[in-house]
């Protein structure tokens, strides 16, 4: 089965769920794998009381025995502590005093079409799901894809280089991602990384939310992950639709992305020199993706994520009970969370390079895997014939 995964639960509710499918047998993969993951996801300059609130960790409820994967389906369950203050208003079973319908949607929230799609006076019904408290489930999804490439020498790590009008260069930033977990808006650079928390400080102070961009790096791929032969393998698509999934998200690029667009070609391909093992690259302007394939250089994916759209200097919206204007639905919410779509994009980024990898090398457990990849290293290493014959 293709590797692939899917989340359940509302943001208030009893619980966030992952099932992982396709997950070979035989993989190491302790809970302290996922939740260093979550914990990560849980930090970042700029977010709001919710995160005080919950301590992200899972619990395996299938697939994993004594420490090893077993071929079955992964499933995880991480508890929402916050549920317990939300039991009457978020409760499976109908409850006796139900909760005032919410009727005020938030302009650049899913909450107006959300509402028309699924036939709803109560906003609540679609803001618990479309919330980005979903993400820890997705997180918790590319902790497994994580520890599987990890076995072959793949690490995926991330930098934010912009908020607001706060940036430093995007190639510098994907260098240094490695340092980027020890600033609290993951900006690899000290100085910028205190100039990002100003600017979050002045939102907060107006009442308002920043974006920014994060850029996602993976080094250690094999050339050849996805492909060009059909339009639905081509492994960037698949990155920049995994990473334009995620909450906020509005545009993606690989490599230099849309800077590619202003200088000739000679200025932009990557050279191939000899290197010592296989054929390198004088330069990465690529994003480690020729042809929808990996290159066998570092895999450089950004993003951009727009402001958060809950602010408490709320904006003009109708009220739908009455079709009047209103003042748009205001809740607790984070001023920025750019920091932790970072890490959600490294989960995104792994869950499809796990994918791509499973794709070239899969089979149903660690050692037969293991083995197609040494033979694919060794070939690639000695040869460059036609080998069809
Ligand atoms: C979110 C609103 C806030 C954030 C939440 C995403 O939640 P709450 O309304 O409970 O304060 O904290 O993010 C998380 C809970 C999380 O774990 O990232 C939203 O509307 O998207």
């Amino acid at each position: 089965m293709r590797f692939s995964f899917s989340t359940a639960g509302e943001s208030h509710g009893p619980g966030e769920v992952t099932i992982v499918h396709g997950v070979p047998a035989g993989l190491g993969l302790l809970a302290e794998d996922i939740n260093r993951d979550l914990a990560r996801r849980q930090q970042g300059y700029g977010r709001g009381g919710r995160q005080k609130i919950e301590k992200d960790q899972i619990e395996f409820l299938g697939g994993v025995r004594h420490g090893y994967t077993l071929g079955s389906p992964v499933a995880m369950l991480v508890r929402n502590r916050d549920y317990a203050n939300w039991e009457d208003r978020m409760n499976p079973a109908p409850v006796e005093n139900p909760p005032e319908p919410i009727t005020l949607p938030r302009p650049g929230h899913a909450d107006l079409a959300g509402m028309q799609k699924y036939a709803t006076s109560d906003l609540r019904n679609i803001l618990e799901r479309s919330s980005a408290r979903e993400t820890t489930a997705r997180v918790a999804a590319g902790g497994v894809a994580r520890k599987l490439l990890a076995e072959f020498g793949i690490q995926v790590s991330s930098a934010v280089y912009r908020i607001g009008g706060v940036a430093m260069d995007k190639e510098e930033a994907a260098l240094g991602a490695e340092k980027s977990d020890s600033s609290e808006v993951r900006c690899p650079d000290p100085d910028v990384s205190e100039r990002m928390k100003a600017e979050i400080q002045a939102a907060q102070r107006a009442r308002d939310a920043l974006g920014g961009e994060f850029v996602v790096v993976a080094e250690g791929c094999p050339p050849g992950l996805g492909s060009y032969v059909d339009w639905r393998y081509k492994l960037d698509a698949r990155l920049a639709h995994a990473v334009m999934s995620i909450n906020a998200i509005k545009g993606v690029e690989i490599g230099m992305g849309f800077g590619l667009a202003q200088s000739r070609s000679s200025e932009v391909q990557d050279e191939i020199l000899p290197g010592q093992e296989r054929p390198v690259r004088a330069t990465n302007r690529l994003g480690g993706l020729e042809g929808g394939m990996t290159n066998g250089e570092p895999v450089v994916v950004s993003a951009a994520m727009k402001p958060i759209s809950t602010i408490s200097r709320s904006l003009r919206t109708v009220d739908l009970s009455t079709g009047e204007p209103a003042r748009a639905f205001k809740e607790r919410a984070d001023s920025c969370a750019v920091p932790a779509a970072a890490v959600i994009g490294e989960a995104m980024v792994a869950v499809i390079l796990a994918e791509a990898f499973l794709e070239k090398f899969g089979a149903d457990n660690m050692t037969d895997i293991r083995a197609s990849y040494e033979a694919y290293m060794q070939r690639i290493q000695r040869s460059f014939g036609n080998e069809w014959a």
